[in-house]
C-alpha cells in the first residue's frame, strides 16, 4: 500500500459566494479531513470555510491604504502574503483558483522564493469567467496567458473551458480537466428536514434559481419562462442570491405583475437547505464553464432546465436529468418546465437520474485527482 504523504497546501481563491470559491473551500475541507494541512490565503475569510476544523488555517491578505495610490495594490499584497506563508509554514505547493490575478501573484511569489533557494510549485485551476469573460479583455490577456503557461499544472473545470482556453489564449501547457464536484452526503441527509411549506403554503410547485445575479446568468429569461409556467400551474419562483442584476429583476417582476409568485430570497450560505424545496431548477446562463449550481441541484434530486452553453451539457443530460435549451429560448424552457410539472412520474424519474449522475461527481472521487496533480507538480517543477 502506498504511504500517505501529508502535504502543506496553500490555497488562493475569491472568498465570496462564487462557484470557484466554493470549490476551493470544499476541496480544502475534504483534503484537510484526509490529513493534509490547508492554508487559505484570501482577502477575507471564505464564506464556506470551517475554520474550526482540523488542519485548516486562514491567512488574511490586508492591503495598506496610502494616499498616493489611486488603486489598492491587492496583487502585490497577495504575492507578499503567499511568500510569507510559504516561508513560515514551509508550504509544499500553492493551488490558485481563478487565474486573475491569483496565477500571476503565485508566479511572482514562486520567483521570489526561488531566489532564496525555496521551491513553490503552482497549480492553477481555471474556473470560467477568468477565461471566457474577464480574462480575455486585452487589459489582462497577456498576463493571464503568461501565468497559465508558467504554472506547473493547469486544470480546467470542464472540457468546454479547456477548449475555450486554447481558443482564446496562446497556451502551450497541457490543461487537465478536473470537473467540479459536490459533497453528495450533505444532500442525502437534507431531504426530510426541508421546509417546503414556508415557500409554498398552498402546495404550489417550486421553481428555483440560484446565482450571483450577474448579466451572464440571464435571469430575465427565467422570469419570462416562469410567467408562462404560472399561467398553467400554481407555482412559485424562488430567486436566491444577490448581485448587480437584482434590482433590474425586481423591476421586471413588478412590471409583469408577478410579485405574489416570485420571491427574492437574497444570498444564502447553504444551498442544500433551499434546494431540497425545489421541484425544478432553472439556469438560463449565456455562458457557463461548468454550472456548479446545476450539479448541486442534481445532488438535491432536482431536475435541471438549463441552457446548452459551455460546460452545461457535460453536467446536465438532456432528456435524462433535465432538459437543455438554447440560450434565450425561454419559451422552450417554459414548455419543458410545464411538461415536467404536469407529469410527476417523469419528474420523479428525472430526479432520481439527476441524483445518480451527481453521485459520479462526488467530492471523494474528485479530491484524490487533485492530490495526484499536486504530487506531479512537486516532482516536475518548472
Ligand atoms: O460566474 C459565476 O457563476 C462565478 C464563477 C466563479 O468564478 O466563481 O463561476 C465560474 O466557476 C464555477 C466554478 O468552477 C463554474 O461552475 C461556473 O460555471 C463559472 N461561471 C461561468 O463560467 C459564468
Amino acid at each position: 500500500m502506498e504511504q500517505f504523504k501529508r502535504l502543506k497546501i496553500g490555497v488562493v481563491c475569491y472568498p465570496t459566494f462564487g462557484g470557484s470559491g466554493v470549490i476551493a473551500t470544499e476541496l480544502g475541507g475534504e483534503l484537510a479531513k484526509k490529513g493534509h494541512e490547508l492554508h487559505f490565503i484570501t482577502s477575507s475569510q471564505p464564506v464556506k470555510l470551517d475554520v474550526f476544523s482540523h488542519n485548516v488555517y486562514f491567512h488574511e491578505v490586508a492591503v495598506k491604504k496610502y494616499p498616493l495610490f489611486k488603486y489598492d495594490p491587492y496583487e502585490i499584497a497577495l504575492t507578499s502574503k503567499i511568500v510569507d506563508i510559504a516561508r513560515h509554514e514551509a508550504l509544499d505547493i500553492i493551488h490558485v483558483h481563478y487565474a486573475l490575478p491569483h496565477a500571476s501573484a503565485a508566479y511572482m511569489a514562486k520567483q521570489i522564493l526561488k531566489a532564496e533557494g525555496l521551491s513553490l510549485p503552482v497549480v492553477t485551476t481555471l474556473h470560467g469567467t477568468d477565461i471566457t469573460l474577464v480574462g480575455k479583455d486585452p487589459a489582462f490577456a497577456p498576463v493571464i496567458a503568461f501565468s497559465i503557461n508558467q504554472s506547473d499544472v493547469v486544470t480546467s473545470v470542464s472540457e468546454s473551458l479547456k477548449a475555450d482556453t486554447y481558443k482564446h489564449f496562446k497556451v502551450s501547457s497541457e490543461i487537465e480537466v478536473v470537473s467540479n464536484f459536490v459533497c453528495v452526503e450533505k444532500y442525502r441527509s437534507r431531504n426530510e428536514a426541508c421546509k417546503k411549506s414556508v415557500f409554498a403554503p398552498n402546495g404550489e410547485r417550486i421553481v428555483m434559481h440560484i446565482s450571483n445575479f450577474r448579466k451572464v446568468k440571464r435571469i430575465q429569461d427565467i422570469i419570462k419562462a416562469f410567467e408562462l409556467v404560472v399561467k398553467k400551474i400554481p407555482s412559485k419562483l424562488l430567486l436566491i442570491g444577490d448581485g448587480p442584476e437584482r434590482e433590474h429583476m425586481e423591476l421586471l417582476v413588478r412590471s409583469l405583475g408577478l410579485e405574489k409568485n416570485v420571491v427574492f430570497i437574497g444570498a444564502i450560505k447553504e444551498v442544500e437547505a433551499a434546494l431540497c424545496a425545489a421541484d425544478v431548477f432553472m439556469l438560463a446562463s449565456e455562458s457557463e464553464s461548468f454550472g456548479l449550481v446545476a450539479l448541486e441541484a442534481m445532488a438535491a434530486s432536482v431536475p435541471v432546465l438549463s441552457t446548452n452553453s459551455g460546460g452545461l451539457p457535460e453536467v446536465v443530460l438532456d432528456g435524462e436529468t433535465g432538459f437543455l435549451n438554447d440560450v434565450g429560448d425561454f419559451v422552450q424552457m417554459a414548455a419543458n418546465c410545464i411538461a415536467l410539472l404536469e407529469n410527476e412520474k417523469l419528474r420523479v424519474e428525472m430526479s432520481q437520474k439527476a441524483f445518480q449522475r451527481a453521485e459520479l461527481f462526488d467530492v471523494t472521487k474528485v479530491a484524490p485527482l487533485y492530490v495526484n496533480l499536486y504530487n506531479r507538480a512537486i516532482k516536475n517543477l518548472k
